[in-house]
């Protein structure tokens, strides 16, 4: 007998709503639902996968804690005792910040990753924290930071009502989208162009998606920021500028002009390797579009001016007046969202509060960059002490970070690891103790993090699709428990630590004049929550506190979690509409254009205008199949062309003797890798181009199936010391290689 259940699927940011089939308790079919308020029955290959993902046979069932050297089967309560009994000590002995956390990606997949992190974080008060933000988007939280006050304030493209669309390091086809959740990208993009409007990709590289667009420019990689420049100052010199409605909410345009004025077409065109006049183009079509958006993703966020092109992005919203209203770029306001404070000055966006014991990188977000996460814990300095413990949830970084090799070795030497995570792999295989998650069927589902980045206004709720097994512990409880065990609460109920966070949420919410429970008793107002569980109960809380709450009985038509669970396929909240001022965080209360820090790195930026890369230099790739390092696992999404493989031009090859199929080496400033070369003219000159999260043939795993063709590890090429120096996000394309052909 089998049955149906749906589920928000967790696998990328598309967040697709996908019926389940499950037989028993295995699922053994997914297909897009058609009734889903937001993917109307879209799915991709991964989407149809889940059922493969969702029952890897080597996915850990129970915990794992090392005893004499080995990691073993042990009992939660094992597990749990020797967490405190590792971590306790040295947070007494040596600080907290010898406790370094270390958060991956799929914790934006996961109702734990949303709700226990900032707690685990408080409550051992380190400020050695890590995340895959750092080899990501941290710069455009910093842009954003500074020019709104909000370093999660993000406007996000509006994909269905644009006119022209210009996408600049993005691959949507495979990535199904970043920064920009809208569940079917390749369909929405067709229709852009149904309906007569354009699209403009730049990439070096002819994607699938530049495939599809009416213009592609192949920029050299780590331009754009120059690129953007000059399309600024295009705007300015031939009086396009036109800030319509935002003008009010503005403060800096004029600097701006005399700030960017010496980036020409002409002066940037050798740089980007970009013809003048095709920049002149790019600008006057987007001033010209109805209405127009700029787009930018990976490949304008992970290169040396990361944070100047994030910005610029922005900068040319703005000033084509696209910013905040249908059919540009619009600021998402999400059911979770905090109750929206009136519009009014804030207290703005601070850099560098801090910075890392080794190399003094500032802090952003309150992180370190992950690429100093090795020499925090291999380096000792006489200015505190190293990192000698590590929390690690849902992250890989021995692959996803830069310099692998020096990382396996630093968590080798640590003297105490957790790993919150559901496999034995490169990272998790030094753990003392691995805590595994249950798979996402046994697990509810709410995208707290991406409905603040969604295209359309909307919430979802999915319950677990198959209940746990006996023996099994939601990541919720993983998590609560873990706070507990490193902050000496070890033993205590798990339910407390959401106790705590609810009374905490409410005692300042009736504290604050908008909140619409302001003067009530917050023992009143947690007695009203509803939902089995603790996390059910804060998501509860967050959604009648939030924007189209039912304000804990204010608003009686309002959202709660029973009244969601009533819309098994969602409800929709409309379209995205204009929200400036309210958004705006800074001190000025407007939106400040010309960032001091944003102003100090133009002259670095300067300096690129004369720099042309005598060799070859790398990009990255992401396929269709794929998931950063973690899927590689599942026969259904590997092989094909999902292979680890180095793309270089038929010029390049032919000049360096390289013949299609056979083996290469890659050198870079962290070591050497070997792949087999793909001769293709899908990358421009001069480029190659390597996916990641490959390189699974190290000792201590355990994925069967990845190890049979683990390819190499392309963040070995990194040696971690090349920074966005703003943001410490690790550049990861437009990195010079050397190459020989082997064979
Ligand atoms: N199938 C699949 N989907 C995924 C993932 C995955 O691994 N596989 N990962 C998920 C994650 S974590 C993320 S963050 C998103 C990322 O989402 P995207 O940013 O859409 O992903 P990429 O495919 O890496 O696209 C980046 C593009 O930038 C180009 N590029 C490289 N350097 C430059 C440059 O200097 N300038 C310009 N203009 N372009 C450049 C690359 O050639 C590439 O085509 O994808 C998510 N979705
Ligand atoms: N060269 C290069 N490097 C890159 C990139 C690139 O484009 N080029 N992209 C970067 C980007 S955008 C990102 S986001 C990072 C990703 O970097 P990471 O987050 O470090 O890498 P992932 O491969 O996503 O690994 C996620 C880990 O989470 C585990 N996991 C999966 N599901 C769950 C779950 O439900 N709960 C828990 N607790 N764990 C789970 C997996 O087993 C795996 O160990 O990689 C970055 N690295
Ligand atoms: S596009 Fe993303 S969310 Fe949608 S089915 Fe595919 S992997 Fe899942
Ligand atoms: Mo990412």
């Amino acid at each position: 007998m089998s049955r149906t259940a749906l589920r928000i699927c967790p696998l990328c940011e598309a967040t697709c709503g996908l019926t389940l089939t499950i037989e028993g308790t295995r699922v053994t079919g997914a297909r897009g639902d058609r009734d889903d308020v937001f993917s109307a029955g879209f799915i991709c290959p991964k989407g149809a996968s889940f059922g493969a993902v969702d029952g890897d046979p080597d996915r850990l069932t129970g915990p794992l804690v090392r005893k004499d050297g080995e990691l073993r089967e042990a009992t939660w309560e094992e597990a749990f005792d020797a967490v405190a009994a590792g971590i306790r000590p040295l947070v007494e002995r040596y600080g907290p910040n010898t406790v370094g956390i270390v958060l991956g990606n799929p914790n934006v997949h996961t109702v734990a990753g949303a709700l226990y992190p900032p707690v685990l974080i408080g409550a051992l008060g380190t400020r050695s924290l890590f995340s895959a933000s750092t080899v990501d988007q941290m710069p455009k939280h910093v842009s954003s930071g500074l020019l709104y006050g909000d370093a999660n304030a993000i406007p996000v493209p509006d994909l269905d009502r644009t006119d022209h669309l210009l996408l600049i390091g993005a691959n949507p086809l495979e990535s199904n989208g970043s920064l920009c959740t809208a569940p079917d990208f390749p369909g929405r993009l067709k229709a852009l162009k149904a309906r007569g409007g354009t699209l403009t990709v730049i990439d070096p590289r002819r994607t699938r998606t530049a495939k599809l667009a009416d213009r592609h420019v192949a920029v050299r990689p780590g331009t754009d920021a120059l690129l953007l420049a000059a399309m600024v100052t295009v705007l300015f010199e031939e009086g396009l500028v036109d800030t319509g409605e935002l003008a009010p909410h503005l403060l800096g345009v004029e600097e701006l002009r005399g700030a960017l004025a010496d980036f020409t077409p002409e002066s940037v065109s050798g740089a980007c390797d970009v013809d003048a006049g095709l920049v002149r183009t790019l600008a006057r079509e987007l001033a010209a579009a109805p209405t127009g958006v700029v787009y930018g993703r990976i490949g304008t966020c992970t290169v040396a001016h990361g944070t100047l092109a994030s910005w610029l992005v922005d900068v040319l919203n703005i000033l084509t007046g696209n910013l905040d209203r249908p059919g540009g770029a619009l600021f998402p306001q999400a059911a979770t969202d905090r109750t929206p404070r009136p519009a009014g000055p804030g207290h703005g966006f601070q850099l560098g509060r801090w910075t890392s014991r080794v190399s003094h990188h500032p802090e952003a977000k309150g992180e370190l960059p992950l690429s100093a996460l090795a020499e925090e814990i291999d380096t000792v300095t006489e200015e505190g002490e190293p990192v000698r413990a590590v929390i690690t949830v849902a992250a890989n970084p021995v692959l996803s970070a830069p310099d692998g090799d020096r990382l396996d070795k630093a968590l080798a030497g640590l003297d105490f690891m957790v790993s919150v995570d559901p496999y034995l792999n490169e990272t998790s295989r030094h753990a003392h103790v691995v805590l595994p998650p249950p798979p996402p069927s046994r697990s509810p589902h709410h995208d707290f993090a991406f409905n603040t980045l969604a295209i359309r206004n909307q919430v979802r709720y999915s319950p677990a699709a198959v209940p746990l097994e006996p023996g099994r512990m939601a990541e919720t409880e993983i998590m609560a428990r873990l706070v507990l065990a490193v902050s000496g609460m070890h033993g205590a109920e798990p339910d407390a630590v959401d106790g705590m966070v609810i009374d905490q949420t409410l005692g300042k919410a009736v504290k604050e004049p908008h909140s619409p429970v302001h003067g009530r008793d917050p023992r009143e107002l947690a007695g009203q929550l509803t939902g089995a569980t603790g996390p059910e109960r804060r998501l509860d809380m967050m959604l009648r506190l939030g924007p189209y709450g039912d304000g804990f009985g204010v608003r009686p038509d309002g959202l709660t979690l029973e009244k969601l669970r009533a819309h098994p396929h969602g409800i929709d909240l409309g379209p995205l509409r204009p929200r400036l001022p309210q958004p705006l965080k800074t001190r000025s209360g407007k939106a400040e254009l010309l960032p001091g820090p944003i102003a100090d790195d133009l002259p670095r930026l300067r300096e690129a205008l004369r720099r042309r890369p005598d060799g070859l230099v790398l990009v990255g790739r992401r396929h269709l199949r794929s998931n950063n390092s973690w899927m590689h696992n599942v026969p259904a999404l590997t092989g094909g062309s999902n292979r680890c493989t180095v793309h270089i031009h038929p010029e390049d090859a032919a000049r360096l003797g390289v013949r299609d199929g056979a083996a290469v080496r890659l050198k870079g400033a962290g070591g050497e890798i070997t792949a087999p070369a793909e001769v293709t003219d899908a990358v421009r000159p001069g480029v190659v181009s390597l996916p990641h999260g490959w390189g699974h043939d190290r000792p201590g795993t355990r994925m069967n199936h990845a190890r049979k063709d683990p390819g190499a590890n392309v963040n070995q090429l990194l040696d971690g010391s090349l920074l966005d120096p703003l943001s410490g996000n690790a550049v990861l394309n437009g990195v010079p290689v050397q190459l020989t052909a082997l064979t």
